[in-house]
């Protein structure tokens, strides 16, 4: 993540230079009270925080991501809106200092300006976003087919957007705003209203509690942190956690580790289970959480191993900076959602209100254009429960989605004569241009498809072109009831297994404290799977682990994946071609020597999405 292009030279180099830091003992210490004091009456009515399980026996995979139906909407929806927004929006990006000269940044303006706490407190002061419309914000998104809303609960400068109880640092208590407003319960309402999920960025790292940055009262902080957790699940019920602010850096200092990652993933989930959190809940690796999160960025291929959504600045800022008018242009933000929609992602494309609460108009004139462009023609169709077409690669011309036996060829560069390169045999239907009449016609000649529209295209755009598919029957769906599991308390997997069972996914991620079984410490255990795996499709499948520590597969009593050097969360993948209906013989092996384990194994084919193997496609072994 770190060194990816922020549209801006200045932030680049500033968080750089900020996550390259971790010394310890370089934490700032500042007058950091006055506006925040955390009195120790104010926790006291949150001693009861939802202990989640952990410990030997614990396996923290609560399902699989790619098909739970917990996931199912956040993989279908695409596309949402994130919001930006904090004290730092009244600033609009540019703080003038007590000499008279300017510094300019956005919702990092208060650490890269050195602005003075207690300054900051008085900008807070003032802070008075009376215009904030959530109806306005909800139909905003609503009508540029954003599905879902992330807003900032609390940015790294600690200040919560909602009347929260475990300390002043608020917009109730620490403002110049009607006391009477919620503007959580506000959005809530009204996106309630408009059939849109609302969900909640939070900054783990915070440079306003006194405690944060002194590893000895990290507890304190993190108590906290919990308390208010607990407060937006409570009072807002929200569908998303975007956490943000794990890395290791400096001022403060940031002493957010793995194991945290591990207690507060678990956490969420006993609030509520059904929440989807990204990975920056933990360290951002394909173990952490439910999705993946590039942000700047559109991955070239479908990530392996984890959901995935990039986030993404209208223009080159997250928090209102009045300066930054590098607005990107409909076209552009339009085909980055449908590329990634065509890759199986979700695209979050953040707006920052200004002080007063509002949506810049630039802002809203682009996501009314997004939106345009998805209503047209039906192309919507090419970008909600639509993903990567896995049966042809992508072209140079667009980009092509798939949903169900339709594929939707997105045209960016319009041609008479269309190719596509087949990945797996299949057959064609039909085609059409959605919004016109003419004629396509479809010819082949190897694993080359040539698509001739006859006529113009119908949107500068995209126009999208509708192919019909059908891909050859695949085998119904097998009988299995998963692998024979043998677990060992040592960490060579010698001897008779301390427990045997079977094990209907391999889907674990026992993280620290979990392990296999109660009866298997944390400290060092090896766990190995033997059975049979039958794949549906007769096509070439890529088979992957997700492993911590060491792994090593077998497949057809041959060696695939052997990496038996210790490592962290890593994926392994490999390319085999396999026959539907028949089984093969699969071993895994995986050892725990240290810090965490997950071991999960994932395949995909052309006409398989990446998935945990199902249950019905595994047998035990004998
Ligand atoms: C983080 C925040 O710092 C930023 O303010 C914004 O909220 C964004 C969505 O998330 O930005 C980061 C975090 C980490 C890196 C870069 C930007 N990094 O590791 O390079």
């Amino acid at each position: 993540m770190i060194g990816r292009s922020w549209g801006s030279t200045l932030l680049a180099v500033v968080v750089t230079a900020a996550l390259a830091g971790g010394i310890p003992g370089q934490s700032q210490t500042g007058p950091n009270q006055t506006g925040a004091a955390q009195t120790e009456t104010a926790l006291a009515g949150h001693d009861h925080l939802p202990k989640p399980p952990s410990g030997p026996g614990t396996n923290y995979a609560v399902d699989d991501p790619f098909t739970a139906q917990r996931t199912q909407w956040w993989r279908d929806d695409r596309f949402g809106m994130f919001i930006h927004f904090g004290v730092y929006s009244h600033l609009a990006g540019e703080y003038r200092r007590p000499d008279g000269t300017t510094c300019r940044d956005a919702e990092w303006i208060k650490r890269q300006c050195g602005i003075p706490q207690d300054e900051y407190e008085r900008i807070a002061a003032r802070f008075n976003p009376a215009d904030f419309d959530a109806d306005a914000i909800a139909r905003t998104a609503k009508e540029a087919g954003q599905k879902y809303i992330v807003i900032t609960s609390k940015h790294h400068d600690g200040y919560a957007l909602w009347p929260t109880k475990v300390n002043r640092w608020n917009l109730r208590d620490h403002s110049s705003f009607d006391k009477r407003r919620d503007i959580f319960a506000e959005l809530k309402a009204a996106t309630e209203r408009h059939g849109i999920k609302l969900g909640f960025y939070y900054s783990i790292w915070d440079w306003n509690d006194r405690d944060f940055a002194d590893p000895a009262r990290f507890d304190t902080y993190k108590r906290r942190m919990y308390a208010q957790l607990k407060e937006l699940v409570d009072r807002y019920r929200p569908k998303v956690f975007w956490f943000d602010g794990e890395w290791s850096t400096d001022r403060p200092n940031n002493p957010w580790l793995t194991q945290d990652g591990e207690g507060l993933e678990a956490y969420v989930r006993a609030l509520d289970p059904n929440i989807v959190v990204n990975n920056r809940v933990g360290k951002r690796r394909l173990s952490d959480g439910d999705t993946g999160t590039p942000e700047q960025t559109i991955p070239a291929a479908p990530v392996n191993g984890q959901l995935w959504e990039s986030c993404m600045t209208i223009n080159g800022t997250w928090g209102h900076a009045a300066w930054d008018n590098r607005w990107k242009s409909p076209v552009d933000l339009t085909r980055n959602l449908i590329s990634i929609a065509s890759r199986s992602g979700n695209y979050l494309l953040n707006v920052g209100p200004d002080g007063s609460g509002r949506i810049p108009q630039e802002s809203v004139d682009r996501l009314r254009a997004m939106g345009d462009w998805l209503r047209q023609n039906g192309h919507s169709d090419a970008v909600y429960g639509a993903g990567t077409p896995g049966i042809v690669a992508e072209p140079k011309w667009g980009v092509v989605s798939r949903r169900g036996n339709t594929l939707y060829a997105s045209v960016y560069q319009w041609d008479s004569s269309l190719t596509l390169k087949a990945l797996s045999p299949f057959g064609i239907t039909g085609a059409r241009v959605l919004g016109s009449e003419q004629r396509v016609d479809v010819s082949r000649a190897g694993d080359t498809v040539t698509i001739s529209p006859s006529g113009q295209p119908t949107n500068a755009v995209a126009s999208v072109i509708a192919i019909d598919v059908t891909p050859p029957a695949e085998a119904p769906p097998g009988t299995g009831t998963g692998l024979t599991g043998s677990y060992f308390a040592n960490r060579n997997g010698g001897g008779t297994p301390t427990v045997s069972k079977l094990a209907p996914q391999i889907n674990f991620n026992w993280k620290y404290t979990g392990s296999p079984d109660p009866g298997i410490l944390y400290s060092g255990f090896a766990a190995r799977w033997n059975g049979f795996l039958q794949p549906r499709h007769t096509e070439t499948y890529q088979i992957s682990t997700l492993t911590s520590n060491t792994v090593r597969l077998w497949i057809d009593d041959k060696l695939v994946i052997d990496d038996w050097v210790d490592h962290g969360p890593v994926i392994h993948s490999i390319s085999v071609p396999l026959v539907a209906g028949q089984r093969h013989k699969i071993r895994i092996d995986v050892k725990k020597e240290s810090n965490e384990a997950t071991a999960k194994l994932l395949w995909s084919s052309p006409n398989t999405p990446q998935q945990i193997v199902p249950v019905t496609q595994l047998y035990p072994a004998g």
